[in-house]
C-alpha cells in the first residue's frame, strides 16, 4: 500500500519513529513492542512493554517519560516475569498488556495474554505503581486475546472485552466480544459486540481491540485491528468503532475503511512483516489529543498522533 498524499490521514507518525528498540534496552532483547499505556498520577507516560527475550518467551517491562516520546527511563530488569509455577498458564509468556486506570480501586488493571500450552488465554493483574502486582489469574480460557477492562461497571458489573477465537470452517473467525463480571473472578453474559466481515474486506475473518477503550463524551471509541489473509503473509491494519457510554453493547457506529495500515520500512519489514499493533492509546482531556503506541512489526515501538474529535467526525460520515 503507497501513502497518497492527496488525501488527509487521521494518525500522523512521529518523524523519529520508532522511539523504543531493542538497542535501547539495559539488557540483552530480541524485539521490544505491543506496549500498554497509561498516564502516571506525576504526569508522565509509562509504557508496559512486550519484550521478547532470546529463547523466544516474552516478559514486560516499564518504560517512564516525561513527554509520552522521549528520555524514557527504562526499569534495568524485567518488570513482571511470567510465573508459571504459580500460575502454569503463563509458560510459554506473558505479551501484549492494555493498561486501563480503575478509580473504584485506585489501581490500574493490566489485561494480558498469557501464552498456555493449551494456547493464549486472557489474563488480569492490579497494581498501584508498577512495582508490584496482585495476579487475579486466568480470567478467560483459550484461545483468547486482546482483552481491556473498561474504567467503570455497568449495572454494578465490570465489563471486559476480549477476542475469542470461533474454529468455522472454512477459516477461523474472530470476533470482538465483553463480558461481565460482579468481582472481576466471575466472568458471564458473554456477548459479541463487534463481528469481522467476510470475503475480501480489510477487516475480514479475523478481529481484536487494539489499545484499550477511549472515554469520549460520545461514547468509547475503540480502535480495532483487522487482520487481512494474503498470499504473502497477514496484514494488520486498524479501523475505528463507537460504542454508547452506558451500554457498551450497543455499536453507535462502525467505519469502513481503515484508517492506519503499515507503510513506513520499520512497519513493513521486521520479525513478522506488514504489522502495526497499537496495545495502548494516551488522551489529553483538555484538547483531545491522542498518542497511538504501536508494535511495528513485532520488532520496535513506534508512535502515532491524532485528535479524538476528527476521529469521531471521521466516525460520524461513515452512516
Ligand atoms: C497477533 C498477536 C500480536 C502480534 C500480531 C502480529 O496475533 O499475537 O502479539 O503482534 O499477531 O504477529
Amino acid at each position: 500500500m503507497a501513502p497518497n498524499s492527496n488525501f488527509a490521514e487521521l494518525f500522523h507518525r512521529y518523524d523519529k519513529n520508532p522511539i523504543l528498540t531493542g538497542n535501547d534496552w539495559p539488557y540483552r532483547a530480541n524485539s521490544v513492542f505491543n506496549a500498554g499505556a497509561t498516564f502516571l498520577h506525576d504526569g508522565r507516560t509509562l509504557l508496559l512493554v512486550r519484550v521478547e527475550d532470546r529463547r523466544g518467551i516474552s516478559h514486560l517491562t516499564a518504560a517512564r517519560s516525561e513527554d509520552g516520546v522521549t528520555n524514557w527511563i527504562i526499569d534495568s530488569e524485567p518488570t513482571f516475569m511470567p510465573d508459571p509455577r504459580n500460575y502454569p498458564e503463563e509458560v510459554w509468556g506473558v505479551e501484549d498488556p492494555r493498561i486501563t486506570w480503575v478509580p473504584e480501586l485506585e489501581k490500574y488493571a493490566i489485561v494480558y495474554a498469557s501464552f498456555s500450552s493449551s494456547g493464549p488465554l486472557v489474563s488480569l493483574a492490579l497494581t498501584k505503581d508498577f512495582r508490584s502486582f496482585e495476579r487475579k489469574g486466568a480470567v478467560m480460557p483459550p484461545d483468547d486475546k486482546d482483552a481491556a477492562l473498561f474504567p467503570r461497571r455497568f449495572g454494578g458489573r465490570w465489563a471486559l472485552v476480549h477476542r475469542p477465537i470461533a474454529y468455522e470452517f472454512p477459516v477461523n473467525r474472530a470476533n470482538i466480544w465483553i463480558s461481565f463480571s460482579p468481582d472481576l473472578k466471575h466472568w458471564g453474559d458473554h456477548t459479541v459486540v463487534l463481528e469481522a466481515r467476510r470475503g475480501a474486506w480489510w477487516d475480514a475473518n479475523k478481529i481484536g481491540l487494539s489499545p484499550q477503550p477511549l472515554e469520549t463524551p460520545e461514547g468509547w471509541l475503540i480502535i480495532y485491528h483487522g487482520v487481512r489473509n494474503t498470499a504473502a503473509g497477514c496484514l494488520y491494519r486498524l479501523g475505528l468503532a463507537l460504542l454508547d457510554l452506558d451500554d457498551p453493547l450497543k455499536v453507535i457506529r462502525r467505519g469502513d475503511e481503515w484508517v492506519f495500515g503499515p507503510d513506513e520500512p520499520y512497519e513493513r519489514v521486521g520479525d513478522v512483516g506488514d504489522v502495526v499493533f497499537p496495545c495502548g492509546v494516551i488522551q489529553d482531556p483538555k484538547t483531545g489529543e491522542i498518542r497511538l503506541y504501536y508494535g511495528a512489526a513485532d520488532t520496535t515501538i513506534a508512535l502515532a498522533t491524532g485528535n479524538v474529535n476528527e476521529l469521531l467526525d471521521w466516525l460520524k460520515k461513515q452512516d
